[in-house]
């Protein structure tokens, strides 16, 4: 690895607003003191983390992204998820509309043919709005939201001290 590689994962980016709605929901959720709440301007929904990339290989795959056509679709943030090894606390759909999966195994296959390693278990998505949780939050509930996903984005991710941050790098539309 050089100096060069960026930590790079596709996602799908809320608007501000929805970010800053879903914060507020997770706080009413989750007591404080249980786990980190992931600041509102970084929630996000990831479709396929890439790891470490090297400026040709992300220019070699863009090109390739670039020639993804998938349709714009709605997500239903329905249900919440407790997972203990990571130990996140995630929203997500019930199940995932075939055109996110669809999605998915498009860009898989993308980055893929670029050489790079990717993820082979079955996609779940899921939106992580906490961290670090040191207790099971329990069953909880929120009205559905519904998402009209009509873009997705390739985001830089850097590791500082107080967490990550996110740059979204490029943007390709849906539909
Ligand atoms: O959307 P979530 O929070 O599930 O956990 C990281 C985050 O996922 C995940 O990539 C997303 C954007 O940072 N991630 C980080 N390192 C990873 C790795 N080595 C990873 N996913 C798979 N393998």
């Amino acid at each position: 690895m050089t100096a060069e590689h960026e930590r790079l994962f596709f996602a799908l980016w809320p608007t501000a607003q929805q970010q800053h709605g879903w914060a507020a929901l997770a706080q009413q959720l989750l007591p404080s003191g249980n786990g980190r709440r992931v600041p509102p301007q970084n929630l996000h929904l990831t479709l396929l983390y890439l790891g470490q990339v090297d400026p040709e290989t992300r220019r070699a795959l863009a090109a390739k992204v670039d020639a993804i056509h998938a349709p714009a679709f709605e997500l239903r943030l329905a249900r919440f998820g407790h997972w203990r090894r990571p130990q996140v606390l995630w929203w997500g759909p019930h199940e995932t509309p075939p055109a996110l999966q669809q999605l998915v195994e498009a860009l898989r296959r993308a980055a893929r043919a670029c050489g790079l390693e990717v993820d082979t278990r079955p996609y779940q998505a899921h939106l992580t709005l906490a961290r670090k949780l040191k207790r099971n939050p329990g069953r909880l509930q929120a009205e559905v939201q519904v998402w009209p996903v009509k873009a997705f984005v390739l985001v830089r991710s850097t590791l500082l001290p107080d967490g990550a941050r996110y740059e979204i790098l490029r943007r390709w539309r849906l539909g």
